[in-house]
Order: structure tokens, then sequence, then C-alpha cells
């Protein structure tokens, strides 16, 4: 028996994704990419800020070229893109969790791409709840600075410092972290403890990994991407609440993603923890940028390889 759920209240196009005036901006029901706002911020521990992250990265897409000019054509019209107006999140945590889980499963139910626009990364425990029932051979690939493989912090079992082990609490979901420079030791000998399940490419080896190394435990699989902006070197993206040397480029991310597109299926998204900085919008357009390209990728790619 289905359940009867009320219809996604859409953004009209000038508060949308990208420009208003593209070509698919008054269609948003015929959008394939479903651009969910959800500026939770219930346990940052260090710098805030992350809830006005969703609004900020939509005001900066305003500004992205349509045109991609690494895949030669305006790649949204592939797909369309629509964002649903930013819900007031519910308090505390758990209901916020749920409530955002019930969105991402009302796009997903409907063979449309979910990209949840963050808030703190703590978000992601209720997001993958709808692709863990969904996918039985779910990878999930985190960029982030951070492991995220606390089994809570600070007395909250869904820290954003937890969104990675609340994501292996589904028993049959595969977690391929990249860009990680900041662990605890309980996090070391977790992962440690689970090296079946929980990849590491550590950021101190970044000038060594092999992409097809990486690749190899995404191919054929439903991929979901879980991209803490942190996961950027703090140089390239201050604009967060623990920006952390010895990063990613923000190409060295897009070709990472781009190989897991080609050799996977990236089934949705997250983009968390910005935290704008006034005045300096090249982060909101970096993060706005960055989203674009996830879209693109896995809506517009080059195919299985
Ligand atoms: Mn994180």
């Amino acid at each position: 028996m289905s359940r009867t759920r009320p219809q996604l209240d859409y953004l009209p196009a000038e508060e949308s994704f990208h420009d208003p005036l593209r070509a698919d901006a008054h269609q948003p029901d015929k959008a394939r990419c479903v651009v969910i706002p959800f500026g939770l911020e219930a346990s940052v521990s260090y710098g805030s800020g992350t809830a006005s992250g969703p609004s900020a990265i939509l005001a900066a897409s305003h500004q992205l070229e349509l045109y991609d000019e690494e895949l030669r054509r305006e790649a949204y019209l592939d797909y369309g893109v629509a964002a649903i107006r930013e819900p007031e999140i519910a308090r505390p945590i758990e209901p916020a969790l749920a409530q955002l889980s019930g969105l991402v499963e009302q796009v997903l139910e409907a063979g449309r791409f979910p990209i949840v626009l963050g808030g703190e990364h703590s978000l992601t425990a209720g997001a993958i709840r709808p692709f863990a029932a969904s996918y039985k051979d779910l990878v999930v690939l985190q960029f982030d600075a951070h492991a995220d493989l606390r089994d809570g912090y600070l007395g909250e079992k869904y820290s954003h410092a937890a969104a990675m082990r609340r994501v292996l609490d589904h028993s049959h979901v595969e977690l391929v972290s990249v860009g990680i420079r900041a662990i605890s030791k309980e996090e070391a000998e977790f992962a440690d403890a689970h090296t079946n399940r929980v990849h590491i490419y550590w950021g101190k080896d970044q000038a060594r990994w092999d992409i097809e190394a990486i690749a190899a435990r995404l191919r054929g699989r439903p991929i979901y991407v879980s991209f803490d902006i942190d996961g950027l070197d703090g140089a390239v993206m201050p604009a967060t609440g623990t920006p952390t040397p010895g990063g990613l480029s923000y190409l060295h991310a897009l070709a990472i993603l781009k190989r897991a597109a080609e050799v996977g299926t990236i089934v949705g998204a997250d983009l968390v923890e910005l935290a704008p900085i006034p005045n300096f919008h090249i982060y909101d357009y970096t993060a706005a940028a960055l989203a674009y390209k996830i879209m693109n990728y896995a809506l517009s790619g080059t195919g299985p390889r």
C-alpha cells in the first residue's frame, strides 16, 4: 500500500539551483535532479554557520555557467534540475534525520536523483536510509578531512563526528573514504577492525593514490557520494567549521568523482559543512560548482567503461 505524500514544494526558478533563465527552469516536476536544501545545525563542535550553507550555494549557483566545458554541453539539459524549498527543520536531531530521510525517499521512489545541501555532516545518517534500504550493494564514497567514525561525540550519537559510523550501522554498506587526515585513536582502531568494509585513502598519501584502485572498489555498484567540503584543502576551502591542511585540490576531487561515475552509478549525494564567510563568495561558488559537477557526472556522464 503506497502512502500518500504531499507534493514536493519546489522553489520558483529565481530561487532555485542555477540560472533562472535556463531552459527547464519552469518544469521542476520533470527534472531528474532534485536539490534538497537542509541546513541542519545541531551538533557542530568548532566553527558554526552551516545553517546558511544551502541558501549560499543556491545563490552562488546562479553565477555558474550552464555549459560544462569538460563535457562540452549544457549538461543540465540532459537531466533537468529542480530544488525544493528548505523545510523548517525538526528538532532535536533524530526527528530532523527522519524528516530528511522522508524527503530523500520521496525523490528516490520517483526514480529521481536527490542531492542534499547541508548543513552539517550528521544529516547523512538520515539521507542514507532510503539508499541503504534500496541497494543491497551500496557503497558510500566519502570526501572528508575527518573519518567521522566515532560512535557518537560529546554525548550525541548522531554527531557530525559520527556521520560515517551511523552509515555503517547499515551492515551491508561499504565505505570508501578519501582525503582523511584527522582521526582519533578510537576511530583508527575501528577502521583497522573493519577493513572489509572501511577503505581509507589518507590525505597524506594523495600524491600516490591510484585512482584505478579506488575505482575498483566502486565498479558496477550504486554509489552514494557524501562530500564534506572540508575534504578539500583548508586553503581551497576555509569556509567550513574545521578547515584542515593537507586536503584535496578541487580538480583532484573532480577526477575521482568522474571516475566513480564512469565505473559505477552515482545514485545520490550530499554536499555538507559549508559555513559561508560573508563577502568571500568564492567558497559558496566553489561549493555550487562542485554540486553541478556531481550532477553532471552522475546524470550526464560519459557512461560505464
Ligand atoms: Mn565530515
